[in-house]
């Protein structure tokens, strides 16, 4: 199928590529559930981000930056792997359970930090890791070195409680390599801390570094005085979601001075980017919202509207690429592990297995017409939508309603369906996804809503009904949200 591509100007330009001698330390920072329109430099007017913002002007903005899920787990599986995460099952949240060996990201899958670790980078995650709680999924077995943090789908940002049903392991212990770690204060600012010291204790050798914070991810907890800050937002959501992507982007400053103090900073790549858009209200769940915005974009968290999947997107890396650069055409997380990949084993073109494109290769042909590329995403199995280079996308969001056309060019807010219009575009688009899907396998993980429902109930079936009539369980089998 041929579809020409419009060409677009651009003003990005990039240097040669370097020798393996100054290879670059490379750092990946990922917000949570953070909006669109939550930066300076995507349009907030009432939430500072000077961090965030200045970072964006030292290098590329990328205006159609998605990722491979609106929602956290598989988005991460994506981000990390470098492939489409419906290649290995790994379509929903998995549930928070060290014990269950199953419930993680397949082990044949080897994560792009492991490639990374092999041509000589000293590895650190830091933060939230979301793809599997049991020994084979942790950070420390699967190519991170280093590894502090949590490995459940989020944390309460002051407590650590043990005592409290898990929920997820919202108030475990954190660690640091498989081992209890404290934290003192306010997660936020202890992440970034941790990372500063990361860069400190690793600046002899090429490092690559992640940061995924939990911010601004519910629960909405922010030191009093971030609040503050914020006294003139009216809506208390807002005003603690502001206070938590404040807290965030500055311990995001922090890390970029660090590599600035210790003379990495014009040799380190950094990309910046949320693993979804900001949930928001729904008929069915109006208490969703978590005080972001996604500015013109439709839907939010969990839909394939640009709202779920499309996201804040920064590469900086001033020694190759132009600061104040833009790049319109559409970008997507997958293209970080082959960008990283490529440039630490000094190829031009990433390992055939990943899905992602070389950035740096896309930066430097930017004047030119580009060849023809889609991105593709599946929900659940029966959710899906795909998204051509001239930004057309077809889209079933709603399994109970038939499929849209949009033209994301002239309806960022996907408001005029094409479909009756333009059939033969929809169906060009729909057989190009049908061959991507070809490749996918089902979802392995039991949803995790479902998973503790299910183990919970197998242990009460299992107890003697004269039992249950003494009073056993001895405690409430915990709730989860
Ligand atoms: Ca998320």
């Amino acid at each position: 199928m041929k579809i020409l591509v419009a060409s677009i100007v651009l003003s990005v330009s990039i240097a040669c590529v370097g020798s393996a001698e100054d290879r670059p330390n490379i750092v990946v920072i990922m917000a949570d559930d953070m909006g669109y329109a939550d930066t300076g430099f995507t349009g907030a007017t009432d939430i500072q981000t000077p961090h965030l913002d200045a970072l964006a002007a030292s290098g590329v903005v990328f205006t159609s930056g998605y990722v491979t899920h609106p929602y956290c787990g598989p988005s991460r599986a994506g981000l990390l792997t470098g492939r489409y995460q419906q290649r290995f099952g790994f379509e929903t949240n998995p549930a928070y359970d060290p014990a269950n060996p199953y419930m993680g990201l397949d082990v044949n899958e080897q994560l792009f930090p492991k490639r990374l670790q092999k041509v000589g980078y000293r590895t650190g995650a830091i933060g939230k890791w979301h793809l599997g709680a049991a020994a084979p999924f942790h950070p420390n077995n699967r190519g991170f070195n280093y590894f502090y943090g949590f490995l459940g789908g989020g944390h309460d940002y002051f407590t650590i409680d043990l005592r409290k049903p898990v929920k997820e392991g919202y108030t475990e212990a954190l660690e640091r390599n498989g081992k209890p770690a404290v934290f003192d204060g306010y997660l936020t600012t202890a992440l970034s801390e941790d990372a500063v010291d990361f860069v400190e204790s690793n600046k002899a050798s090429p490092f690559f570094l992640y940061v995924a914070y939990n911010a601004p991810h519910a629960p909405l907890q922010a030191p009093d005085e971030a609040i503050a800050k914020y006294a003139d937002i009216e809506d208390s959501k807002r005003r603690r979601y502001a206070a938590m992507v404040d807290v965030m982007d500055a311990g995001i400053g922090k890390i970029l001075d660090a590599l600035e103090e210790h003379g990495l900073r014009d040799n380190t790549l950094v990309f910046f980017l949320s693993d979804n858009g900001g949930p928001q209200s729904t008929k069915s769940q109006p208490s969703k919202w978590n005080g972001s915005s996604n500015g013109d974009f439709r839907g939010g968290k969990g839909n394939l509207y640009d709202g779920g999947v499309h996201v804040p997107f920064i590469a900086s890396w001033p020694k190759r690429i132009a600061k104040g650069s833009v790049y319109e055409m559409p970008v997507i997380s997958l293209d970080i592990a082959a960008t990283a990949v490529s440039i630490a084993s000094g190829s031009d073109q990433p390992p055939t297995d990943l899905e992602g494109v070389n950035l740096m290769g896309l930066l430097s042909n930017a004047n030119q017409t580009s060849t023809q590329r889609f991105l593709y995403w599946r929900d659940g199995g029966v959710r899906w939508s795909i998204l051509d280079s001239n930004r057309n996308k077809h889209i079933l969001d709603n399994p109970g309603r038939t499929p849209e056309l949009f033209h994301l060019s002239t309806d960022i807010s996907e408001q005029n369906d094409r479909m009756n219009a333009e059939p033969e575009l929809a169906e060009q688009l729909r057989r190009e996804w049908l061959s991507w899907n070809h490749s996918n396998v089902a979802g392995r993980l039991e949803p995790y809503k479902n998973y503790h429902k299910e183990r919970d109930q197998f242990f009460l079936d299992s107890i003697p009904e004269g039992a249950k009539s003494e009073g056993y369980p001895a405690t409430p089998v915990p709730t989860f949200k």
